[in-house]
C-alpha cells in the first residue's frame, strides 16, 4: 500500500511537508514538462536551473533510499501537464493516495484543487512551512488595518523569529538603519561570485534547453552558469555572501555600477525560492557575522529585513489579494512592452541597456536595477501591466508569480492602487545619476528635460506626474512634488508632453510573440 508524493520543481528541500509525511514504502514523482517550462517564455538559466536542481533533488532522494518516478523532458511518454502527469502515473502505479505540498502560484493551486475531482484516490495538499509566515498568521496581520505596511509586518516576525532582538527590543537601539544604506559605489574592488567546476548532470541540462528552448531569451553558456543546483552549491554561494559581501552590502544596496552585475547582493534568491536553502538558516547565518564582527549592523539587519520582512510580505500579500490581484491596472497602463525589454542593442538609454544585458547575460539584475531602471521606466511611460509582469516573471532565475507579481504590479507598476506601496517608486534621471555612474556615459543630459537631447525619464517622469495629477494629488506624501510640477506651467508642461509623446513613437515596441511559447514548438 503506497502512496505518492508529487515534488514540484521549486520545492527542493528534503524537510518539505509533504516529503515529511512519507513512509519508507512510498513514491516520490517529479515530472519536467513542457507547460511549466513554457507558461511563459522563461530565460534559458532559468529552465536549466530548476531542471539541473531537479534532477540533482531527485538523486539525493533516491540515494537516501527513496523510490523516485523522475519524468525527464524528452520523455517519449511525457504528458507534458503536471496534472496529467499525476493522472499517468496514478493508471499505472494504483497509488492508495496522494500528497502534495502546495503549490507557489494560484494558477496549480487550482489545478490541484480540480485534480482532486478527477483522481479516484484522496489527494492531500499541505501548507508550505519553509515560510516564516502562514497565510492564516498574515490574514489576521491583515485583519484591522486599513493600510498594511511591511514595516509593521517586519518587526511582528523580528519578534517572533527572535532575530537582532535583544528581549523586547531591537539590537542597536533602532529596527530599521535603512537611513546609512544609501550610498553611492566608490572606486572599491567588488567581489567575484564564486564558481565551481560544473557537473555533468547540469552540462546534458544545458545541452538540453539550448536545444528546445533555443527561442527563449537569455545567453546560456557553460562557462559562465553561475547558479547553485544542490544544496551544497547553494551553501558555498551563501558563505562567500557572508564572508566576502555582506559586510558592505547595506552601503551599497542601492547603489549601480556599469559592468558591475551583482556588487555586494547575496545571490541567494534563486537557492531561496527553490528550497535549497531555507530563510532562517540564511539569517541565522547574517546575525552570527554581525556578533563574530564580520559585518556592521545596518548590513545586517537591512538584509535580513529583505528575507524575513519583504519576501514574507509580498507572499503573503499575493495569497491575500489573488486571483483579483493580477487583473489590477489602477493607472490604466496600456503602452506595449518596447521591444528593447528583449533586445538592450535597440536602446541608447545606458541604464536601460546596462540592466538588460545583465538580465541576459546572468538572469539577474540586482533590486535597484529591477525597481528604479526598467521597473521605474516601465511605471513612468505607462506599459502595459500584463506584459511587463510576464517579462519579469520570464527573465529571472529567481521568479515565480508569488514572489515577482507584488513586486511587479504593486511596488514597481503602483497598478494595485497602493496595497504594496504607499506612493509610487517613480524617479526622473536624477535619481539614476546619484545613485550610479550610468550617466556619466550616457547621449542623453540628465540635467536637461525640456531638449531634444534631455534625458527620457525626466519628461516621462513630469508627464507621468501630470497625467495622474488627480489620482496623486489624493495621497499626502506626493504633495510636495506636485506643488513643483504647478511651478512648471502651461508651456513647459507641453513641451513634456510633446516630448514623451514623440518618445512613445520612436519607440519600438514589441508584439505578443515574445512572450508566448507555442506548445508544438517542442513536440
Ligand atoms: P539581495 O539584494 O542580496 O537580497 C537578499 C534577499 O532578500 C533576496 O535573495 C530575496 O530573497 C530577498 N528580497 C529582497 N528584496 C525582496 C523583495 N522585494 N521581495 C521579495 N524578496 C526580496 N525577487 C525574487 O526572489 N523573485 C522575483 O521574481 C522578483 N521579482 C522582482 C521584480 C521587481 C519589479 C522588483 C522590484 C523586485 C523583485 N524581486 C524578486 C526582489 C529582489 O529584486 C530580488 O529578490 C533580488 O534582486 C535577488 O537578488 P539577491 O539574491 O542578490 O538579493
Ligand atoms: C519554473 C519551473 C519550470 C521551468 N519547470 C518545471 C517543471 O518542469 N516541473 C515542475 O514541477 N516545476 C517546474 N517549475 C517550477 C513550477 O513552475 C513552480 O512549482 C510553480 O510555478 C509554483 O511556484
Ligand atoms: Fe539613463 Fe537618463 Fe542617465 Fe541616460 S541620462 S543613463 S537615460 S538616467
Amino acid at each position: 500500500m503506497a502512496r505518492c508524493c508529487l515534488v514540484l520543481g521549486d520545492q527542493l528541500s528534503v524537510s518539505l511537508s509533504s516529503l515529511n509525511l512519507l513512509e519508507p514504502e512510498d513514491v516520490v514523482l517529479m515530472a519536467e514538462v513542457w507547460s511549466e517550462a513554457s507558461y511563459v517564455k522563461h530565460h534559458k538559466q532559468k529552465i536549466a536551473l530548476v531542471f539541473s536542481a531537479m534532477r540533482h533533488f531527485a538523486e539525493e532522494l533516491t540515494r537516501s533510499g527513496r523510490r523516485v518516478l523522475y519524468v525527464e523532458l524528452t520523455n517519449p511518454e511525457n504528458t507534458h501537464h503536471l496534472v496529467s502527469e499525476v493522472l499517468r502515473a496514478q493508471a499505472s502505479h494504483q497509488f492508495d493516495a496522494w500528497v502534495v505540498t502546495e503549490p507557489g502560484e494560484w494558477r496549480l493551486k487550482q489545478e490541484f484543487e480540480s485534480l482532486a475531482t478527477e483522481l479516484s484516490v484522496p489527494i492531500q495538499i499541505l501548507p508550505d512551512d519553509r515560510f516564516l509566515c502562514s497565510h492564516e498568521e498574515f490574514e489576521a496581520f491583515l485583519k484591522g488595518r486599513k493600510q498594511p505596511r511591511m514595516e509593521h509586518f517586519y518587526r511582528k516576525i523580528r519578534q517572533s523569529t527572535g532575530l537582532l532582538m535583544e528581549g523586547k527590543n531591537p539590537i542597536g537601539g533602532q529596527w530599521n538603519f535603512d537611513h546609512d544604506n544609501r550610498k553611492a559605489l566608490d572606486n572599491r574592488q567588488t567581489p567575484t561570485p564564486p564558481s565551481w567546476p560544473l557537473d555533468p548532470m547540469t552540462e546534458k541540462v544545458i545541452e538540453l534547453v539550448n536545444d528546445r528552448f533555443s527561442d527563449h531569451f537569455g545567453d546560456l553558456d557553460s562557462e559562465r552558469f553561475m547558479w547553485p543546483v544542490n544544496r551544497d552549491q547553494a551553501l558555498l554561494m551563501l558563505d562567500h555572501f557572508i564572508n566576502e559581501r555582506l559586510a558592505s552590502f547595506g552601503d551599497f544596496q542601492d547603489a549601480m555600477v556599469r559592468g558591475k552585475d551583482t556588487l555586494f547582493h547575496s545571490l541567494v534568491s534563486t537557492s531561496l525560492n527553490l528550497g535549497l536553502l531555507s530563510p532562517m538558516e540564511i539569517c541565522r547565518a547574517a546575525e552570527d557575522a554581525l556578533h563574530g564582527g564580520v559585518a556592521p549592523i545596518n548590513a545586517v539587519e537591512g538584509f535580513i529585513r529583505q528575507i524575513i520582512g519583504w519576501r514574507e510580505y509580498v507572499r503573503g500579500l499575493y495569497w491575500a489579494y489573488m486571483p483579483s490581484y493580477k487583473e489590477r491596472n489602477s493607472l490604466d497602463a496600456q503602452w506595449p512592452l518596447p521591444a528593447f525589454y528583449w533586445d538592450e542593442t535597440k536602446t541608447d538609454m545606458v541604464c536601460l541597456s546596462e540592466a538588460i544585458r545583465n538580465t541576459r547575460e546572468n538572469a539577474y539584475a540586482h533590486h535597484i536595477q529591477r525597481l528604479m531602471v526598467t521597473g521605474n521606466f516601465a511605471l513612468i511611460a505607462g506599459c502595459s501591466i500584463e506584459q511587463v509582469c510576464d517579462w519579469y516573471l520570464s527573465v529571472y532565475a529567481d521568479a515565480y508569480e508569488w514572489v515577482e507579481l507584488p513586486n511587479t504590479l504593486g511596488m514597481a507598476l503602483f497598478a494595485d492602487d497602493g496595497v504594496m506601496a504607499s506612493k509610487p517608486y517613480c524617479s526622473s534621471g536624477k535619481y539614476i545619476d546619484r545613485m550610479s555612474d550610468y550617466c556619466k556615459g550616457c547621449r542623453y543630459n540628465v540635467k536637461e528635460t525640456e531638449t531634444e537631447n534631455a534625458c527620457p525619464f525626466n519628461y516621462l517622469y513630469w508627464d507621468f506626474l501630470n497625467r495622474h495629477r488627480d489620482r496623486f494629488s489624493r495621497n499626502p506624501r506626493m504633495a510636495m512634488i506636485l506643488k513643483n510640477l504647478d511651478r512648471f506651467g502651461d508651456e513647459k508642461v507641453r513641451t513634456i508632453q510633446t516630448l514623451a509623446s514623440d518618445f512613445r513613437a520612436r519607440v519600438q515596441t514589441c508584439g505578443g510573440d515574445a512572450l508566448q511559447s507555442p506548445q508544438d514548438q517542442l513536440l
